[in-house]
């Protein structure tokens, strides 16, 4: 009505229009519909709780972020899939149900849950650390020289780089590099866990405060999602998780809000790089998205919404998935390329080592996290790796198994580094193939860890190449002079890691302590540890650069490998890509907000 009153010197301006009485009231009649409408749209449009809560009172939004609750974890899994802290649980003789599937009660009557941190850590099966009684003095000591390294490579990025990315120990100062956007402190979030696990207690103080006081997230720059995925939010995650410090989780989740615009694609499937200025579109890069970086976020988006009790992280997560399902699989195997704009394959090559690695992983994984109930992972990886082995796994004329490469039906006899953690992926998987599958899996995961320890083996510093050959009379050595290079990777540790614990052959423990020897003899130099550029020659240059990967994954792996089982167990935890480890769901962590 204040619209339609005459201004001073001005007709009304639906006389202004000219209208006659009986036209006037059409008009008006128009316009409060118009009206009601509107406003009507605000409650009725799936996307507009942001407005409900400016006109609900408090009580209303409370219990549409319950039922959100619920759909995270309707959506999480199939049918019987179950999103982390959604399904029957009993714990201390309380059994709270959630509908896994089916319609939502009629009427919302339960206050709001929360994550109970409490809960969570009185439903883990074993100690997360600690010294147990009995173990022989050797293994003690080994244990005890990787975490002596450890407190190295920190103290050295403390006093050389701290809040910088990585550490340069040549020259003894910090690198920033373009994977991050503008964040800072790589080498603290992905130290923090590390150096908790190790009972490295004033470092892990010197880095939690860094984390508190200077960690900031208002910054400008195109970062890698993947990057930023794997090792700040899933340090922040398992720092979380394991310490139970509010500062990592606030910190997880503000900077998980700032990866979504990467999803504002036709598709849903996520672009390789963000922005991450408040200011932009969100993503940055044109073309195709790589199957390692969108297939590595489920872990970590499913406890972001665990945490923060908003639904959106899994259902990006979900959305994914059900892309990958839909298109179609050249032999069943997974290409390494994907456009975000129409979902089909860009080209035909296909890997288990980069581009391809992590996606496989995060299948497995998914499903462990689970507690074993995210069927749909599991048959994913079932048939990829049902498809690998057809097509990809060869035998060379010597007698070692490796996984090659497959570039539209050719293959490159080659295997990577990082296809090295693939051991240990496939050892985990076979703890829970039927009986006869298990034996034959446990068996390709050995052959597959032993060549990757043929090429550390066969080089002159007792560190493995960057990728290694199978042709023209090589086995499991580079050939070209670009991939002789070692950086400090962790996915042959890894691999001995799991072999370890799922076998506890002393070979494992025997081969893990030549790569400890081999680190400290050519990677260590006066102010850290550096990567190396030949891993065939006993003089080799250094590459001067430290990476954060160092201290989260190989340093943490080493350390494990001399730990009792039971320490980060495989029971309770699952490590990410990053060796971050995020807690399996045995229980519904959640309780009512007080
Ligand atoms: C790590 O950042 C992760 O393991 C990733 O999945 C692959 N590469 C590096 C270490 O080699």
């Amino acid at each position: 009505m204040v619209l339609l009153r005459k201004l001073p010197g001005m007709p009304g301006w639906p006389a202004a229009l000219g209208l006659r009485l009986p036209q006037k009231f059409l008009f008006l009649l128009f316009l409060s519909g118009l009206l009601t409408l509107c406003f009507g749209a605000l409650f009725l449009l799936p996307d507009s709780s942001r407005f409900k809560r400016l006109f609900l009172p408090r009580r209303a939004t409370a219990s549409s972020s319950s039922s959100s609750l619920r759909t995270v974890a309707r959506m999480a899994g199939p049918p019987a899939h179950t999103a982390p802290g959604s399904r029957q649980q009993v714990q201390g003789g309380e059994r709270r149900a959630e509908p896994a599937t089916g319609a939502p009660p009629a009427r919302e009557t339960r206050a709001p849950l929360r994550f109970d941190y409490e809960r969570f850590r009185r439903s883990l099966r074993h100690p997360v650390r600690g010294r147990r009684p009995g173990e022989d003095p050797e293994t003690r000591a080994r244990r005890m020289k990787i975490k002596e390294m450890m407190k190295f490579a920190w103290d050295n990025y403390k006093q050389y780089a701290l809040g910088k990315n990585e550490l340069r120990p040549l020259t003894k100062n910090g690198h920033i590099g373009n994977m991050f956007g503008g964040l800072r402190g790589a080498t603290v979030v992905d130290a923090l866990d590390t150096l908790y696990i190790m009972e490295l207690e004033e470092e892990f103080q010197e880095a939690k405060k860094w984390v508190e006081k200077s960690f900031d997230l208002n910054v400008n720059g195109e970062a890698s999602l993947f990057e930023v995925n794997i090792r700040y939010i899933g340090g922040l995650l398992a720092a979380y998780y394991l310490t139970g410090e509010e500062v990592f989780k606030s910190k997880a989740l503000e900077l998980g809000e700032k990866l979504l615009p990467a999803f504002n694609t036709p598709t849903g499937i996520p672009r390789g790089v963000i922005n991450l200025g408040s200011w932009s579109w969100g993503w940055a890069s044109a073309g195709s998205s790589i199957l390692a970086e969108f297939g590595t976020l489920h872990l970590e988006f499913l406890h972001l919404s665990e945490l923060s009790g908003n639904p959106v992280f899994a259902e990006k997560v979900m959305n994914i998935r059900k892309v990958l399902n839909r298109v179609e699989k050249p032999q069943g195997l997974y290409p390494n390329f994907l456009s975000p704009v129409t979902g089909n394959w860009v080209q035909h090559h296909v890997s288990i080592g980069g581009l391809g690695d992590s996606f496989y992983e995060y299948l497995i994984k998914s499903w462990l996290m689970s507690d074993k109930k995210d069927s749909e992972a599991k048959k994913m990886y079932d048939d990829a790796l049902e498809a690998i082995e057809k097509h990809l796994v060869k035998k060379s004329a010597g007698g070692l198994t490796y996984i090659a490469e497959w570039r539209g039906g050719i293959l490159d006899h080659k295997m990577g580094h990082l296809a090295c953690f693939s051991g240990g992926m496939i050892a985990l998987g076979a703890e829970h193939a039927g009986q006869e599958r298990k034996q034959h899996y446990m068996d390709l995961a050995a052959e597959i860890t032993n060549t990757c320890h043929e090429s550390y083996a066969r080089s002159d510093t007792k560190l493995g190449p960057e990728a290694f050959r199978f042709d023209a009379g090589t086995e499991a050595m580079a050939t070209r002079l670009s991939e002789r290079y070692y950086i400090l990777r962790p996915e042959v540790v890894e691999s001995y890691m799991y072999m370890w614990r799922l076998t506890h052959n002393p070979k494992y423990r025997q081969w893990g302590w030549e790569v400890v020897k081999a680190l400290e003899k050519h990677c260590r130099v006066e102010a850290g540890f550096s990567g190396i550029r030949d891993v065939y020659t006993t003089t080799p240059t250094h590459d001067n650069m430290q990476q954060s990967f160092f201290l989260a994954e190989t340093l943490k792996y080493l350390y494990l490998l001399f730990c009792e089982d039971d320490v980060l167990s495989l029971d309770d935890w699952v490590f990410n890509t990053e060796a971050h480890p995020l807690p399996v769901n045995h229980t519904n962590f959640k309780a009512s907000v007080q």
